[in-house]
């Protein structure tokens, strides 16, 4: 399916190729904010429709008629997408609450949805803060004679050690869920090797979730697998679908909510200033990176069941569509002319949509914000002089299409 539309797609002309390897994210952003509110796109050969603006998002993401299910789409129908396709790992993952819609949903998503409430996160806070400064300690041991990723010895432990006690994983899994995560998202890791660790991650979960059935602890993961009352039990291909979306969701996203938002900090002083003189809370902060520098650039996919009318076009039944949620959080429609602003003064409320909306709204929400409520001002107490050790234009995305993954993120401790 390799470069099939540039070269022959009736739409070639206004269809917009998503970079697989993401050297030019701002410029992408821009195309598509100038762009129509669904926009023709291509990705990696691959024919689909985008979504740049809040209130088609938010109209279609309640709309029943796109759903999530693979078999919707036309082109895996037609056997023009395979698993050759460098994406198709991050549609069909599995069956899980990320992957079915309706009743079956609700039925899939319920145990944890009610497992990360605010209320229920919030009991998570004193390990959240123990991890934060144990790995604050070994940051400033990192960096004691010069620059250190804060990516590599914050940004990324961080979350995926509050993922894994939450579910249960073993933290000596690390190193190797790290390795399967990276070639999994990064566009240059040859189709073979990515369906092999694909391969190797089912395996490795599956592993998991027999143990837990075996010797079920105090985690969401065995709280999945144990039978409720009167409702039907999850069967462990479910169990283990689940557990790979929230593992995958809850690192991967958060570091880029950590690492955007001391990015955001270092390149835009005077607003650091005012954090830290507590003229501004933590949570502006977060609020507005979750708005302009989304941990999620594209999302993919939901199909159209039906021909669907949306913003003076028609999506025809069987097409699959993106939400595009980098343009989408800097709608000047929704944000006002200055959208494209860092701005944790800005004067207007910040109603992001980046945790998306509707059924499948990010269930992890509030645990992410917890964690960069308490990962950020910990980070500038212990070091109030942090500075990057680079230009900020030197930090590059990695070759990752859907995310807004930073390849290393160098800092000066400066304590
Ligand atoms: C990665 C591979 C896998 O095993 C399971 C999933 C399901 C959840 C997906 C995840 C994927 C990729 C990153 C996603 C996440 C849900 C939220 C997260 C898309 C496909 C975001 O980036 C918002």
């Amino acid at each position: 399916m390799q470069g099939t539309a540039a070269s022959g797609c009736p739409f070639a002309g206004d269809t917009l190729v998503i970079d697989p390897l993401v050297r030019d994210l701002a410029g992408e952003t821009e195309r598509l904010r100038a762009g129509a509110p669904i926009t023709r796109i291509e990705l990696l050969g691959a024919p689909a429709w985008t979504v740049t603006r809040h209130a088609e998002a938010r109209q279609l993401l309640t709309d029943p008629r796109l759903v999530k299910d693979i078999n919707s789409w036309r082109l895996w129908q037609t056997g023009e997408v395979t698993r050759e396709w460098p994406l198709i790992g991050m549609i069909d993952s599995g069956r899980s609450m990320f992957t079915v819609d309706g009743a079956e949903h609700r039925r899939l998503r319920a145990k944890t949805a009610q497992a990360v409430t605010p209320r229920r996160v919030a009991e998570l806070q004193p390990v959240i803060e123990g991890i934060t400064d144990r790995l604050l300690d070994g940051l400033a041991a990192a960096g004691a004679d010069g620059p250190v990723d804060l990516k590599t010895h914050f940004a990324l432990p961080l979350p995926l050690s509050v993922v894994s006690e939450l579910m249960g994983v073993d933290p000596a899994e690390h190193p190797r869920l790290h390795r399967m995560y990276r070639a999994f998202f990064s566009m240059l890791t040859p189709q073979d090797e990515r369906l092999a660790v694909i391969e190797e991650m089912d395996v490795v979960f599956t592993a998991m979730v027999r143990e837990k059935t075996a010797r079920p602890a105090d985690d969401l993961t065995s709280a999945l697998i144990l039978a409720d009352e009167g409702g039907e039990p999850l069967t462990e291909e479910e169990v283990v679908g689940n557990l790979k979306a929230m593992v995958a969701a809850g690192h991967e996203t958060t570091i880029g909510l950590i690492l955007n938002a001391v990015r955001a900090l270092l390149s835009h002083p005077e607003q650091l200033r005012l954090v830290l003189d507590g003229k501004i809370s933590w949570e502006t902060v977060i609020e507005e990176t979750l708005r302009w520098d989304t941990p999620t650039t594209h999302l993919l996919m939901r199909f159209a069941t039906e021909d669907i009318e949306i913003a003076g076009m028609v999506i025809p039944k069987g097409d699959g569509v993106v939400m595009s949620y980098r343009a989408i959080g800097r709608d000047t429609g929704q944000h006002g002319p200055e959208a494209d602003l860092f701005d944790i003064t800005r004067p207007t409320p910040i109603r992001h949509m980046t945790f998306g909306h509707g059924p499948h709204i990010c269930p992890g929400a509030a645990l992410s914000r917890l964690e960069a409520g308490i990962a950020l001002p910990r980070l500038f107490d212990r070091f109030p002089g942090l500075a990057l050790a680079v230009p900020v234009e030197e930090i590059r995305n990695l070759p990752v299409l859907t995310q807004n993954d930073l390849e290393s993120f160098p800092v000066l401790l400066n304590s």
